[in-house]
This record gives structure tokens, C-alpha cells and sequence, in this order.
């Protein structure tokens, strides 16, 4: 049997501060914004809030480049806004989780102006340092081939000390080197700092990262075209990563905290057991991409591959099947701030398919085994920027950066344009377009042009519309939330079972409890698909769900309109 344990039974809102609400008319969102809509958050059903980084920072990486780590970016409000959104969410039964960004700092971080500063500094070992590689022809060279996740070299030459620091994303994000102990037991102090102060728990960013192969060999060659090389082998999972994680989980285990790492290009089980597993204590869950990675090569976001709904299923299926085999657990999400949004990537985000389908995806995901991520906007189904809308649009520094690089590389225009395409699918800057809250100007988000455009269909898909609205996208997913809690045994801890996994258009499963079992069918086509029932799951039973209004109920031969999603659970 699955152990019980609130963080299993919570479904979690997550918050991009910049886009989410501005209160105070710059444009950017705020603290206040939050607190602001808190009821709106409370109303769609979550216990659980996670809130992308709002310390100081420079924003390069729109914060998550952090340069103090104890404090909150005049931008985003003081420490006395945190108490208040504190407050708020305790007040109204929920929890409050923060992101921690411990793999990197910002290179405006007092630790990193020191260590650049001088070679001497008590600082110089906070980050990474390697001399150079000395060329054919005596020039200097980065120590090794790496690519960064933001284009480029992962190594940045430091004329002063003639030396190269290290950073996995922007130049201004160098790493900090966990190796040190030091750096370990400022991060750890860190966290205490936040959880002494009534944050609930964090999502620990990149922690896959923090442990690296330290002898910095090359990587093979992977992209011929390409200066550097794909190097996630050495730089995930290091040989420390568990030592790493079970110190961090000691500090959590302290504050009963709550725990989710962000674990990229991490697709075996075997290693993640050893992070979730009940026994190990390291962290609580793990977001590992390999669903959502399903449209994008391994070693690069914008190189387009083509995906199958049966893949989609079964990738789904190999995390919940081995999780439940042996006691771990998964984080459950089809969006975050990094991705663009699920109905224009996944599907056809066509106005008349946008709402089944959103709905369609939200049931796919909301009934399966784990903790549950609704990302802001989520849940009135919101798409992409418009396809029309130019580069200019877009604000993101790895976004830039890639394009950037594609034209300073001489690329052609046949590449520019399968990279403009990938880009109005995959980039994060979609997921970071103000949130639409009404009809009025600027979308309700602000009260003067925000940081990024609004996006144009805000009049017809908005937020004060959906709640009124029974047969909205958030209405939908206020009753999957809401159907988890009701039907607790089934839907949380219930056992997961692929039906008809053969099916290269239905993929439905089922959730059985005891006596108690609830049937998920979804159909990923855009139109209309005869679907056999497997006889074993023909029995009488009632509808709890449905994305179309007038479904009747199970027959031998069904039916599935267009993106069809339905819950059924048997008498
Ligand atoms: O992302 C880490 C990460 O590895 C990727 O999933 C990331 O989306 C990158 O774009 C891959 O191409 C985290 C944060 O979620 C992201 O917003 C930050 O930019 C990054 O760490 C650095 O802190």
C-alpha cells in the first residue's frame, strides 16, 4: 500500500511573479499583485502555491540570476510583501513554496564580485576556475567543449586572472562550486532563512546539476555544426548528487518542509527512486521532462521531432507504473515557465478545438498517480503568442541567445525559418505573457503597458469570464481538483492501469482502489475515432466528467468526438 502523506493529496498553483499581477502600475508583477488574488487561487482549488524566484537580481534570467539571496527585488516588493502572501495563503489553508536557485548565482552576487576581484579573495572558490586550454597556436582556449543551456561556452574567459569561471546558463549566472563546503552550508542557511520565516518548503532549481563530473573531459560530438557539444552526461548526477540531496533533505526534514527538484535530461527511474524513495529522505518529488520533452531532440530544445499520442502514453505510463512498484512518487505537470503552452504545442490550438483540447489535456494528466502542477493559466487554457508576432516579441536571453547564435554562425535561411517555427512552439517567452485577469485594457494585468504584450485574444479568454462561466477551462479544472479530493482512495492513491494500451489514438487508463475504480479515456485525435471498449471495462458505472456536454455513458462502440476526455467511475 502507497504511504499517505499531505504533499501526496495536494495539488499545486504555479506563479511566474513578472506576469502573474501588477499592483503598483510598472508594468511587472508584484507581491502585492498576488495577495491581491488569492481567492481567485483559493477558488480553483489548490493547497500548494509555488512562486518563481522574486529575491534581488539583476534578471538577466528574470531572477532566477540571484544576488541576494535573503532578500526580496525592490521590484517585486519587501520582505514585509512575503509575510503578507505568507499570511495569506496559511489564513486560507495553503502553503507557501519558494524557489531555491542553489546550482548558480548572479554575477552581481557580493560572493562573485568578490571572487572575481581577486584570486586571493575567500570567495575565489565559491565558483568554478580552470585555466585555459592553450590552442595550435598558443591561443586560449575554454578548458573543454561544453555547451551552455543559453548558447555558447559554458566557460567565460576572466582576463584578470587569465583564467575561465563556469556557467551552466547565462555568463552571468556562474556556477557555484557545491564541492566547497562553505558554499554548501550558505545555501543550507539560506533555506533555514526562508523557513524560520513560514515558507512551507521549495522547488530546488537545476539540483540535478549541483554535483558535476569534475575532470571536465570533452563531450563527444553530437552536432558536427556546432562549436559545442551537448554535455548533460557530465555535468547530471555527478558523483556527489545523492551526498548533495541527502543534506539538503536533512535541512527540509528539519522544518517538515516540502521538496520538488527540477531534474532536466534526467530519464531513468533507477536514479529518481534513489532521490523520492520514502526511506532515502533526499527530496519529496522530482520534475523530470521526459513527457514534456516529447517534441524536442535530447540535446537541444528547438530541434523538431515528431511525437506519437501512443509515446505520449507510454512515456506516462513507465513513471507511473514504476513508481507505484516501488514506493515513490511523481510530480504531475504538462506546463511551467519554460515551456510554451501545452494546447498550442501538444495539439491544435484552432479557436473552435482550444477549449475540448485544453480540457482533453488536463484530463489526461489530472487523474494519473502524484502531485499535481497547474502552471498560471493553466487553467483558463491559454495558447501561444500569436504566430505573427516577430522575434521582437520575445524577451527571453535563451531565446535570444539562440537565435543569435543561429545568425552569427552564418546559418541559412532554411534554418532560420525551421528555428523561427520551433520558436513560436517550444520558447519560454510564452508562457510569460501577462496574465489575462479581464476584458478591460492591458488584460486587467496592469494599469499601463506591461512588460511583455498582452496577448490579443485576452477579450475572449480571460479569467473574470472563465470563473463565472460553468463550462469554462477553469471551471473544468476546478472539478479535477476538486474530484481528487472527493475521491481521495481512488484518484490519489489508487493503482495506476494502462487500458487498451495499444491504441494509437485513445489513451485511457484506469485508477482501481480496492472495490473502487474510476476509468480515464482521453482521445488525442482531432477528429472523430471509433473506440472499442475492452470488454473487462464495460460495466455500469456513472459519468464524473466530461469535456463535451451531452456524453451518455459507456457503450461497446464509442464514439470519440474531437480531443473527447471523460472519467467514469464504476457503480
Ligand atoms: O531550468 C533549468 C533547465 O534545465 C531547463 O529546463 C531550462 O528550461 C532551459 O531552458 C533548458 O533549455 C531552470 C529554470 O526553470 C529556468 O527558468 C532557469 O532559466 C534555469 O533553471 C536557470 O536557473
Amino acid at each position: 500500500d502507497v504511504h499517505r502523506a499531505w504533499w501526496k493529496e495536494a495539488s499545486a498553483y504555479h506563479i511566474y511573479p513578472a506576469s502573474f499581477k501588477d499592483s503598483n502600475a510598472d508594468g511587472v508583477g508584484d507581491i502585492p499583485g498576488i495577495v491581491s488574488k488569492l481567492d481567485y487561487i483559493k477558488k480553483l482549488g489548490v493547497e500548494i502555491v509555488w512562486v518563481c524566484p522574486c529575491y534581488k537580481s539583476p534578471k538577466v534570467d528574470m531572477g532566477y540570476d540571484i544576488s541576494d539571496y535573503t532578500d526580496i527585488d525592490p521590484q517585486y516588493g519587501t520582505m514585509d510583501d512575503i509575510k503578507q502572501l505568507i499570511e495569506g495563503l496559511h489564513s486560507r489553508g495553503m502553503k507557501l513554496i519558494m524557489d531555491m536557485v542553489p546550482n548558480h548565482s548572479s554575477d552581481q552576487h557580493e560572493w562573485f564580485k568578490s571572487a572575481k576581484a581577486s584570486k586571493d579573495s575567500p570567495y575565489r572558490d565559491y565558483y568554478i576556475w580552470r585555466k585555459p586550454k592553450v590552442g595550435k597556436h598558443g591561443e586560449k582556449l575554454p578548458p573543454n567543449n561544453w555547451q551552455s543551456l543559453f548558447s555558447g561556452s559554458v566557460w567565460e574567459y576572466d582576463e584578470k586572472s587569465d583564467e575561465y569561471y563556469f556557467h551552466l546558463f547565462a555568463t552571468e549566472q556562474p556556477d557555484l562550486n557545491w564541492e566547497n563546503p562553505k558554499v554548501r552550508q550558505e545555501i543550507y542557511d539560506i533555506m533555514r532563512f526562508w523557513l524560520t520565516r513560514g515558507v512551507d518548503g521549495f522547488r530546488m532549481d537545476s539540483v540535478n546539476f549541483l554535483s558535476k563530473d569534475l575532470s571536465f573531459q570533452d563531450a563527444p560530438i553530437t552536432e558536427p555544426s556546432s562549436k559545442y557539444q551537448h554535455a548533460s552526461a557530465y555535468y547530471c548526477m555527478g558523483p556527489r548528487i545523492h551526498e548533495f540531496l541527502m543534506e539538503i533533505g536533512k535541512i527540509l526534514k528539519e522544518y517538515n518542509a516540502f521538496s520538488v527538484g527540477e531534474m532536466a535530461y534526467l530519464y531513468d527511474p533507477t536514479e529518481i527512486i534513489k532521490i523520492v524513495s520514502s526511506e532515502r529522505n533526499e527530496l519529496n518529488m522530482v520534475f523530470q521532462f521526459e513527457l514534456i520533452d516529447i517534441d524536442r531532440s535530447f540535446s537541444h530544445r528547438y530541434t523538431p521531432k515528431k511525437w506519437t499520442p501512443r509515446e505520449f502514453k507510454d512515456i506516462s505510463n513507465k513513471w507511473q507504473v514504476f513508481m507505484q512498484e516501488n514506493d515513490g512518487w511523481n510530480a504531475l505537470f504538462l506546463e511551467n515557465h519554460d515551456w510554451g503552452r501545452s494546447v498550442s504545442r501538444f495539439l491544435s490550438d484552432r479557436p473552435d478545438l482550444r477549449k475540448v483540447g485544453a480540457k482533453m489535456l488536463a484530463t489526461f494528466i489530472g487523474f494519473q498517480s502524484g502531485t499535481l502542477f497547474v502552471y498560471q493559466g493553466q487553467e483558463l487554457g491559454l495558447a501561444n503568442m500569436p504566430k505573427s508576432w516577430p522575434l521582437e516579441k520575445y524577451k527571453d536571453v535563451e531565446t535570444i541567445n539562440y537565435y543569435k547564435q543561429l545568425l552569427d554562425d552564418g546559418a541559412s535561411q532554411a534554418v532560420l525559418d525551421s528555428a523561427m517555427s520551433e520558436i513560436k512552439k517550444k520558447a519560454r517567452d510564452h508562457a510569460r505573457l501577462p496574465f489575462p485577469w479581464d476584458a478591460s485594457q492591458f488584460a486587467g494585468f496592469s494599469m499601463v503597458q506591461p512588460w511583455m504584450d498582452v496577448n490579443p485574444d485576452y477579450k475572449d479568454c480571460n479569467a473574470a469570464m472563465q470563473v463565472d462561466d460553468p463550462s469554462s477551462v477553469f471551471n473544468y479544472w476546478r472539478s479535477i481538483l476538486e474530484l481528487r479530493r472527493k475521491y481521495k482512495d481512488v484518484l490519489v492513491y489508487g493503482k495506476f492501469e494502462l487500458v487498451d494500451p495499444l491504441n494509437m489514438e485513445v489513451c485511457a487508463y484506469r485508477r482501481v482502489c480496492g472495490s473502487g475504480t474510476a476509468l480515464v479515456v482521453t482521445s488525442f485525435s482531432d477528429s472523430f475515432v471509433l473506440w472499442k471498449i475492452p470488454p473487462e471495462t464495460f460495466r455500469p458505472g456513472k459519468v464524473i466528467l466530461s469535456n463535451y456536454p451531452d456524453i451518455k455513458g459507456l457503450q461497446i462502440e464509442l464514439g470519440l468526438r474531437p480531443y473527447e476526455a471523460f472519467v467514469y467511475i464504476y457503480n
